[in-house]
């Protein structure tokens, strides 16, 4: 009898089919994990719905899913790190380890890179997924998988605030309080930021974001004039930011930013919007405010665990939603129309709770 497992696979906009695909082959450098917890992302959303985010265009049918956690099934031959039973978060971008932007470190940066779940790479919301051993990160025991699934949003936010020089007494601004804004206001909490503020123009995310730590928010209406809302982010936080990070991308968020962070500050771009955007560049760069660009993250997976696994980082609370993967339908439409509050919407590739530390 063939082993089950049961796949999500985006064929093209608004064609996402549950269906059963072949035990993968592992190379030798690769282990194969039974898949646990995968977390909806953003950017999964943006494919099932648009079939494309810039150049990145679904043309063949895609395995979804790149926020996730398994344990190790089989070993390759050349595995040294890791054992069968071992429980993992997996990184989801594999560079080519060869480049110069992978021999100075910054492997995020690899033109070669394998991520999954971007066109044309194969994500991992299955059962069973063959990854390289060496982007498999081992849990503690006491770490939960769902924890192990949100070290990769988590790594988004450290990547972002160690890339502005959030540090101890450094007032920080975050425009966006989805995912990725809530994961870099954890990070600058434990980073030692002194005073965090925080926008969006979801009400009750910003209600998650005061549980999280924030010292103040700011709910934005849409037509909101900026210099009001400049002057409100300054009353608000008793001074100009030191550091903006911008996890929103519309233009009107990045212009907020730029103005609203003190002279000799900086700006971190980490949301995603149009390629092209209009903002005032010059007045900014008169004032040295420095602007940071930000591509997912590199060398992120094993602090974001250690903080985690210490106490010092809590990221359960993002956690909305839960389904299994046969209501992978269901998890997306939670997602993406942000029903009843939702945050990250976890999806179990194996029965919620089995592969957790005990009791829950
Ligand atoms: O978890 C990593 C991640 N990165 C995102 C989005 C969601 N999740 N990025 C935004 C889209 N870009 S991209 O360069 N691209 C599709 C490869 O436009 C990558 C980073
Ligand atoms: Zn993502």
């Amino acid at each position: 009898m063939s082993v089950d497992n049961l796949t999500a696979v985006l064929y093209g906009i608004e064609d996402l089919r549950l269906e059963q695909r072949p035990l993968p082959e592992i190379a030798d450098d690769q282990v194969l994990l039974r898949m646990d917890s995968v977390g909806i992302c953003g950017s999964d959303v943006h494919y099932l719905v648009d079939g494309r985010i810039g150049d990145f265009i679904v043309k063949n049918p895609m395995i979804i899913g790149h926020e996730s956690s398994g344990v190790v099934h089989k070993i390759g031959k050349s595995v040294t790190n890791l054992k069968v039973g071992d429980r993992v978060a997996i990184e989801p971008g594999v560079p080519c380890r060869y480049c110069s932007d992978c021999k100075e470190g910054r492997y995020n940066l690899c033109a070669h890179v394998i991520f999954c779940a971007t066109p044309p790479h194969d994500g991992n919301l299955t059962r069973y997924y063959a990854h390289a051993a060496d982007f498999c990160y081992k849990l503690p025991g006491h770490v939960s998988m769902e924890e192990g699934a949100l070290m990769e949003p988590l790594s988004v936010g450290i990547h972002a605030c160690r890339r502005g020089n959030v540090g101890f007494g450094k007032n920080v601004l975050i425009l966006g309080a989805g995912p990725i804004g809530l994961s870099a206001l954890i990070a600058a909490k434990s980073m030692s930021a002194e005073n965090i503020i925080i926008t969006d123009i979801i009400a009750d995310r910003l209600k998650l974001a005061k549980e999280l730590g924030a010292a103040h928010t700011l709910l934005v209406k849409n037509d909101e004039h900026e210099d009001d809302l400049v002057k409100k982010v300054h009353e608000k936080l008793g001074c100009a930011p030191d550091i903006s990070i911008d996890c929103n991308g519309r233009q009107a968020s990045t212009r907020l930013g730029i103005k609203a962070t003190k002279s000799g500050g900086c700006v971190v771009i980490v949301g995603n919007g149009p390629p092209e955007v209009t903002v005032p560049l010059i007045a900014g760069s008169t004032r040295e405010v420095d602007i940071i660009g930000v591509f997912r993250y590199c060398n992120e997976y094993q602090y974001a665990l250690e903080m985690v696994s210490n106490g010092k980082i809590d990221v359960k609370k993002l956690i909305t939603h839960h389904f299994d993967i046969s209501e992978t339908k269901e998890a997306f439409d939670t997602a993406r129309y942000n029903r009843d509050g939702a945050i990250k919407v976890m999806i179990h590739c194996t029965p919620r709770n089995e592969n957790n530390p005990k009791p829950f």
